[in-house]
């Protein structure tokens, strides 16, 4: 079995950041060796110090929407990745760099005259506000390697014309929490197929795969699973996937969470 999770709205609660109400699942699916994969928004600055103490330093994890991949030793495939990190983990990119991804921005800025603020161009207080986040984990979010985040300060219609300038260069925009997010052509569901793909090469088995997640930006994540959970939003957005296998919390954040995990795995899980 492979679990994949959003964090900040999902596993974190969008506020506070909090896990507790997931603790005791997180412990019960170490026990049982299942792979607890985080699937985020966040950077890999991010999510290395955060896998530690979410006790998650065993997986593999998906950062910037889809955009960088990280594999610890066990997902490694011999001929594929010599050169792990001084971490023991081999980082792989299926994005495009985050510079590209800046420069076009300034463009379709300049050419359309429409109005954004870039996470990069933000203060640190106005972002630690913005998020909640503290000064020094809002430092982390600003060490983009494949996405960049932004607020639309503009209307839809131009928000639609924005999109299609950027599709035109390869990239692509996505919901998040609080901001939109510009990415190149991955996202969390292809990063989701990729690591599925990998552990059946690796071990010649098919597993069973769970998603749990909250926001527009986690539909092909849940579409890319075998049972998936849609947690109730704290931030009023439609997350409708095209998955049968789906389950809607009643409670949001991780106990929406735990509420699901328990829906799916919930006997399985304890016997
Ligand atoms: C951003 O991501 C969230 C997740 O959905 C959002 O869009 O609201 C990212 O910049 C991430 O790096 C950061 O940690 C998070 C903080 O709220 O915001
Ligand atoms: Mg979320
Ligand atoms: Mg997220």
């Amino acid at each position: 079995r492979l679990l994949f999770t959003d964090l900040d709205g999902s596993l974190l609660d969008h506020r506070s950041y909090d896990w507790s109400p997931a603790a005791p699942w997180l412990e019960r699916l170490a026990t049982l060796g299942v792979p607890v994969i985080p699937v985020t928004s966040k950077t890999r600055s991010e999510l290395l110090p955060l896998r530690q103490t979410l006790g998650l330093t065993a997986a593999p994890f998906v950062a910037e929407n889809g955009a960088v991949v990280g594999l610890p030793p066990a997902w490694c495939h011999a001929r594929l990745e010599r050169t792990p990190g001084p971490d023991g983990l081999v980082i792989r990119t299926l994005g495009v760099d985050i510079g590209f991804i800046r420069q076009r921005l300034a463009v379709w800025r300049e050419r359309l005259g429409v109005r954004f603020t870039a996470m990069s161009e933000m203060a640190l207080d106005a972002l630690v506000a913005f998020t909640g986040l503290g000064e020094h984990e809002a430092r982390l979010a600003r060490m983009r390697e494949g996405s960049e985040p932004l607020i639309w300060e503009d209307s839809d219609a131009r928000l639609a014309t924005f999109r299609e300038g950027l599709a035109g260069d390869g990239l692509r925009l996505v919901r998040g929490g609080r901001f939109w997010h510009v990415t190149g052509e991955s996202d969390k569901g292809s990063a989701v197929s990729w690591l599925v793909a990998r552990l059946e090469a690796l071990r010649g088995v098919h597993p069973l795969t769970l998603a749990l997640g909250d926001g527009p930006n986690d539909i092909t994540m849940l579409e890319a699973v075998d049972q998936a959970v849609v947690i109730r939003g704290c931030h009023g957005l439609e997350v409708a996937p095209r998955q049968p296998a789906l389950y809607r919390s009643r409670a949001s954040g991780p106990a929406g969470w735990a509420e699901g995990v328990d829906h799916w795995w919930g006997r399985a899980g304890r016997g």
